[in-house]
């Protein structure tokens, strides 16, 4: 079917597929930099992962440098349509010459991310930010909630150097910077006490936050999780804590991973309690599988459910939405494609419903012909409208970008010897 008849079949519905596609290319989503490298970033020589989170895979053509992985961001901005920002980790700081070198996590400074200003400015592009409380010797494993008050300290002076760097991004950039706080405090093991790490944990948020900031243009996150590996009997900023904390203060928002609850539970259903009472929240879209989080996001059920909600609640421009995957035993740049395309994908369908007419038979308790329509609504041409909308972007259509990842692995990746 081409994308005429497409769009009488919805317009049938009372659609409008170009308002969908017009609207959908302004809506800024998250590209976050870590699934070019494995999470390893630029900052530390030894790099291991800590915190309960993992990457398995070893699949060629890893950048190791911030040339490679600008050079990779680029190739993923080239083939996914809608509007990209940039999501850094403060590993990700670039240490040269000219900004004097590398410092530890405690010191770093808007400079040490001036190079990915000047990248983001050319794409003309925001950019989100987050501390790394992971990977790196001060982790005792605790960091925020530990005991040691060197440790403890070191961390809140990283936190307090991020909300600088974020607000310099957002001044630099011209768009709000999202802040997001996680990390892998907890025990492996059964805890004698639950309590202190958690008071630690909130008295560290509150001497981070204490660093000025413009909060029209930083949003700090408080990002919640259930277990991580290694670190499977309790976790310190669980989402009770974060919630809580978030709900304590005007300066802190919620931000949901949809890998960090218990596997029957969804973020598509959570996403309304938070909007029922905060102007802001903020998603990691990715992917559980069983115990892990963080697999590649696909067009699935849960996926379309989320960009159905926040679309139903008119709060597109009220949700955050930045992804969160890391694969490394596929070509990472069609990874980080793969999901990009399908998260454009989940929220161009979730425009393409009829939201009007699907709640007003829930309210006139019709659930028959709900049921009925929403199943039916599942087979539209949908992907004939997807096609239009990247062409209307410019970028590939699905069937046309993989051959430029081939391409690019043989020209590129398999030239980078490691
Ligand atoms: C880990 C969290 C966190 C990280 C990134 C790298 O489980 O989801 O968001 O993935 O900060
Ligand atoms: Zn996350």
């Amino acid at each position: 079917m081409s994308y005429s008849e497409a769009k009488k079949k919805y317009a049938a519905l009372g659609i409008d597929t170009d308002a969908a596609i017009e609207k959908l290319r302004k809506v800024p989503v998250a590209l976050h930099c870590w699934q070019g490298d494995d999470v390893g970033g630029f900052d530390q020589k030894e790099k291991s992962l800590s915190g309960g989170i993992q990457i398995t895979g070893n699949y060629l053509g890893k950048a190791t440098t911030p040339a490679e992985l600008m050079q990779d961001i680029d190739k993923v901005v080239a083939l996914v349509p809608g509007t990209v920002k940039l999501n850094l980790h403060a590993c990700y700081a670039i240490f040269d010459e000219e900004n004097g070198g590398w410092v530890d996590r405690d010191k770093l400074e808007p400079k040490h991310f001036s190079k990915w200003v000047e990248f983001c400015k050319a794409r003309g592009m925001g950019c989100d930010f987050n501390p790394t409380f992971f990977g790196h010797p001060m982790c005792d494993p605790l960091t925020l909630s530990s005991p040691n008050e060197d440790t403890r300290k070191f961390w809140v002076e990283h936190g307090k150097a991020s909300v600088r760097i974020s607000q310099y991004l957002a001044d630099e950039l011209g768009q709000p910077c999202v802040m997001n706080i996680w990390t892998g405090d907890g025990y492996k093991d059964i805890p004698a006490d639950r309590l202190g790490p958690r008071v630690r944990y909130k008295e560290s948020f509150d001497e981070i936050l204490s660093e000025p900031f413009d909060k029209t243009k930083v949003f700090p996150c408080a990002e919640s999780k259930v277990f991580g590996i290694g670190v499977e009997s309790y976790t310190v900023g669980s989402a009770e804590w974060c919630l809580k904390y978030a709900a304590g203060r005007d300066d802190c928002i919620s931000l949901m991973d949809n890998g960090h609850y218990h596997p029957t539970e969804v973020v598509s259903d959570k996403i309304s309690a938070i909007l029922a009472y905060d102007k802001h929240m903020a998603l990691h879209i990715t992917r559980g599988v069983r115990w892990d989080s963080d697999h590649v996001v696909l067009f699935d059920d849960e996926t379309k459910e989320i960009c159905k909600e926040i679309v139903r609640c008119d709060a597109l421009d009220r949700v955050f939405i930045a992804l969160d995957y890391f694969d490394a035993s596929i070509n990472r740049i069609s990874a980080w494609v793969t999901g990009f395309r399908n998260v454009q994908k989940a929220l161009l369908f979730a425009l393409l419903q009829p939201n009007d007419k699907l709640k007003a038979l829930q309210d006139e308790g019709r659930f028959g012909e709900l049921m009925a329509l929403q199943e039916e609504l599942k087979i539209y041409p949908f992907g004939d409208v997807w096609g239009e909308y990247c062409r209307a972007c410019g970028k590939p259509e699905d069937g046309e970008w993989y051959p430029e990842i081939l391409k690019y692995e043989n020209d590129v990746l398999s030239k980078r010897g490691h």
